[in-house]
């Protein structure tokens, strides 16, 4: 087989570029490793910046978005028992951000992928990439016992942190930038109303919370936890109590219970490997960084990238070479803006096993310091809802 660009990675970015490249009359095969059901079964981001929802419209696949999705002008940071509201909407002339979870923007892109007859492979197996060094490269894959080559003008590395293209770049060819943090997040899904119209992100001695939501009658809430804990440690009737515990006494009051619908723990990281372009390989959001979940942050920047991408790519076909040259550097800028702003977001909010009292004064302090200035809620209010593209 042979297409123009060999999309490795069927999630959210891989899918996205797969829709912005078709829309611009470039034909892509689309290579994941799983199922769409399995795919589909992750539980992740909620939140899309504008730039994100623009994208999505740009590829034809916003309107249910813009039926079922909920928009939000603020969020509330919760300390010391007590609300503190951030108004995005006011603070950054207008912007809102959309909740709206990764799931079903999955979806959306999956079905008109589907609905347009588009060339994907689920269950490839033993995927390989080769010769992005030259003009020629190709993608192998086996699917349901079948070997197949895709002989393509260009890669999209777009399958994630544990994927293989990353991993296919020679090591000399890579710098990497790396923060473990000391805590991870426990996820529950459940379908109950959530116990604010807005997010709820809360500073409490015994760790951070998040209260999220997917719809008026879906919540996704988050606890830290500590990195060896097990989602079996932790029946439904646990989370809800240590949640109770964590939030502000009138929350607490209010908040509904129920039997969870997924439950799942994740790690914490920051993770940047440079450059993302490698000949004719480009890498796409997880595959090239990671951010801790604190800022909403992943999913905007696997979007950010792929728009660029599909632009670059968009450029090549019509012989200008500069944006997939400029590419790399491009989206290295707008990243580490994201990363900066998702490590202090995750530095102010979490409780820090090894920071002792001074960590906490500190982190006091600046929260303080966060709802009384004005400038500093802006700031906190710009990135939040996504610097511009
Ligand atoms: P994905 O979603 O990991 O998709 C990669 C795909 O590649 C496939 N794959 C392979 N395919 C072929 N060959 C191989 N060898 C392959 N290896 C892997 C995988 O099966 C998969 O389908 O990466 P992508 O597309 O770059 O998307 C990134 C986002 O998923 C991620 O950044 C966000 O979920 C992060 N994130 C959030 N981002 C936001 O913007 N807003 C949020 O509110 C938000 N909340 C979150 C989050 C991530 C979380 N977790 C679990 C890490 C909340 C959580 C808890
Ligand atoms: C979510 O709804 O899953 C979510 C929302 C905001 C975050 C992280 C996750 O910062």
């Amino acid at each position: 087989m042979r297409v123009q660009v060999a999309i490795v990675g069927g999630g959210p970015a891989g899918h996205l570029l797969g829709q912005l490249l078709h829309k611009a009359g470039i034909e892509a095969i689309v290579i994941e490793r799983h199922s769409r059901e399995y795919v589909l079964g992750r539980i992740r981001a909620g939140v899309l910046e504008q730039g994100t929802t623009d994208l999505l419209d740009e590829a034809g696949v916003g309107a249910r978005m813009h039926h079922e999705g909920l928009l939000h002008g603020g969020i509330s940071l919760d300390f010391g028992g007590t609300h503190h509201r951030i108004d995005l909407h006011h603070l950054t002339g207008g912007k809102q951000v959309m909740v709206y979870g990764q799931t079903e923007v999955t979806r959306d892109l999956m079905d008109a992928r589907a609905a347009a007859g588009l060339a994907t492979a689920y269950e490839a197996e033993q995927v390989s990439l080769h010769d992005f060094d030259g003009e020629r490269p190709r993608v192998r894959y086996v699917q349901h016992g079948v070997a197949h080559e895709v002989e393509c003008d260009f890669i999209a590395g777009c399958d994630g942190y544990h994927g293989v293209s990353r991993a296919s770049v020679p090591a000399s060819a890579l710098q990497t930038f790396e923060r473990i943090y000391p805590f991870g997040w426990l996820g529950m899904l459940t379908d109950t109303p959530p116990v604010s119209h807005e997010l709820v992100y809360t500073n409490h001695a015994r760790g951070f919370a998040l209260c999220s939501m997917r719809s008026h009658t879906r919540s996704r809430y988050y606890l830290q936890c500590s990195l060896d804990d097990k989602v079996e440690n932790w029946s439904d009737q646990a989370f809800w109590d240590e949640l109770r515990r964590r939030l502000a006494p009138d929350l607490a009051e209010q908040l509904q219970t129920g039997p969870s619908i997924e439950k799942s723990i994740a790690p914490l990281r920051s993770f940047v490997a440079e450059p993302m372009r490698f000949g004719r390989l480009f890498l796409a959001g997880d595959a090239a960084h990671i951010v801790p979940p604190t800022g909403a942050k992943g999913l905007n920047l696997a979007a950010s990238d792929v728009g660029y991408l599909g632009r670059a790519l968009t450029e090549f076909y019509a012989g200008n070479e500069g944006g997939i040259n400029a590419y790399s550097d491009t989206c290295l800028r707008r990243v580490w803006k994201a990363v900066r702003f998702s490590w202090w977001f995750t530095s102010l909010m979490h409780k820090f096993p090894d920071s002792g009292g001074f960590g906490e004064k500190i982190q006091a302090a600046e929260l303080d310091y966060l709802i009384h200035s004005q400038a500093a809620s802006t700031a906190l209010a710009e990135n939040y809802v996504g610097l511009p593209l």
